[in-house]
């Protein structure tokens, strides 16, 4: 199966947590704080590798880690950084957050690599920390927790034309015949199960690329076929070569089929059903040079069959939609239809079809990382709260208000700090302590 959609969680890495130590140096009895900083993890890149394209990779493996950077040591030393985790994608992946469908990058255009997560910060050692009034702190700051964001791998292929039709009209006769790709063609239906993509080479460095896709047929759009999982991929066509099989050699009549695939296109979508066709009217090689005879009237006069490519001529020129007679397998008529299809892609807008980002996992998952420690004061008798984080939040919090307690409640609640009361083995009524303020405790 041609693997085109992936759901994968991604995870950044965490940043190594800064050390607590102290100098230990014969004749000094008490050393400084030494405690050496911790590494940073490592990031979640994504990037385009040109010589991919499906997301095969994706399908049995569900979690992508970058590695974690290792904590700091004594003497001032730093931890190693975390490796980077570089998801390759082949061009034209889009990915959107697993849960709300948001788009988060498309790679195609100019963005062949983008940072989708940062890998923690490495904290600082204890060395840091020493103030006048802290000559010995025993806190370092803990690296920043990793991220982790589940994520929908998309593959929307990038292809200027794309091939639509019945099965076993010519499609993919026709791409082997004008590109250098070379899909399998069989005289049976769905012979092509996955996309393939050519190159047209229209010469002076021009060129397009056309995507054969699977036949469609009626109740496509239901899942008859193989045709939903694929129509996705013409979304960003700029023009589709509508082939129909204009000799008719199952039976079946191509102006009757034109219509049918139209429906099914329409039903998918509105924009797939305006985005501009031509017709190639295949297999002429085939149509009958003399008319045939299909009956004999009253009169014992043969009649005979319309040419089916004047029918289709005359019937889709007045719709406004132009006819190329075509032999895929000789090549005959293949010329004037690309020069065609270059004339309608060069008219153009030059733009690539890009989906906006709405969402950015990096951000939105922001963490602060600040230290503090949570610790018994026996003397007193008191529980007391220290360091930068507690620092800043008192700085920026009115304890007096209301609205500012609740800010504090929550902010004891989300830092694990009332947990860490609790472990201590702190009871209502006792006092916890910190930077000048103190408040009691109840559950
Ligand atoms: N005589 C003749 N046969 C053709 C022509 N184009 C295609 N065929 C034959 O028609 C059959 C189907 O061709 P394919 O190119 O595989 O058709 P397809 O549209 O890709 O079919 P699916 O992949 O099954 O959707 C093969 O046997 C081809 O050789 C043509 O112009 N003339
Ligand atoms: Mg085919």
């Amino acid at each position: 199966m041609f693997a085109d959609r992936a759901k994968i969680i991604l995870i950044s890495g965490k940043g190594g947590d800064g050390h607590v130590s102290f100098r230990r140096e014969k004749y000094v009895p008490d050393g400084g704080p030494d405690g050496g900083d911790g590494g940073r993890g490592g990031d979640v890149i994504i990037k385009v590798d040109p010589g991919m394209n499906t997301l095969i990779d994706y399908r049995h493996k569900r979690k992508f880690a970058a590695t974690a950077g290792q904590e700091g040591g004594k003497k001032n030393c730093r931890g190693k950084d975390g490796e980077d985790l570089i998801l390759k994608v082949p061009e034209g992946t889009v990915i959107k957050e697993a849960e709300s469908g948001k788009v988060i990058i498309d790679m195609s255009g100019n963005c062949r690599e983008y940072k989708i997560l940062s890998g923690g910060r490495g904290g600082l050692g204890n060395q840091h920390y020493a103030t006048s009034t802290m000559q010995a702190p025993k806190y370092a700051q803990p690296g920043q927790p990793a991220k982790e964001v589940e994520v929908l791998l998309e593959l929307k292929m990038i292809a200027d034309v794309g091939l639509v039709g019945y099965p076993s009209v010519g499609k993919s006769s026709l791409i082997r015949c004008v590109t250098n790709a070379k899909p399998e063609v069989a005289d049976y239906h769905f012979t092509t199960l996955t996309p393939h993509l050519g190159v047209v080479d229209m010469g002076d460095g021009n060129s397009f690329v056309m995507a054969d896709i699977p036949g469609l047929i009626e109740g496509a759009t239901e899942g008859s076929g193989l045709g939903l999982e694929f129509l996705r991929h013409i979304e960003r066509n700029k023009v589709l070569i509508h082939v129909l099989d204009a000799a008719g050699t199952e039976g079946r009549d191509p102006l009757e089929d034109y219509r049918n695939i139209n429906n099914e296109l329409k039903k998918y979508g509105d924009k797939v059903a305006s985005i501009p066709q031509v017709v190639a009217a295949n297999k002429i090689d085939l149509i009958p040079e003399e008319p045939e005879a299909v009956d004999i009237d009253e009169d014992g006069e043969l009649i005979y069959a319309p040419d089916p490519i004047e029918r289709l001529t005359e019937t889709l020129n007045a719709e406004g939609v132009k006819v190329f007679p075509i032999s895929a397998v000789s090549g005959k008529g293949t010329k004037e239809l690309i020069n065609e299809v270059w004339e309608m892609l060069s008219a153009m807008p030059k733009q690539s079809n890009i989906f906006a980002a709405e969402y950015d996992p990096d951000n939105a998952l922001k963490i602060s990382n600040e230290p503090f420690t949570v610790s018994y004061d026996e003397a007193a008798d008191e529980y007391v709260l220290e360091g930068p984080r507690i620092e800043k939040m008192l700085g920026y919090t009115n304890l007096d208000s209301e609205k500012g307690f609740v800010f504090f409640q929550n902010f004891l609640k989300d830092n694990g700090i009332l947990e860490q009361l609790e472990e201590l083995g702190i009871e209502d009524g006792d006092t916890v302590r910190m930077y000048g303020f103190s408040f009691d405790y109840y559950k």
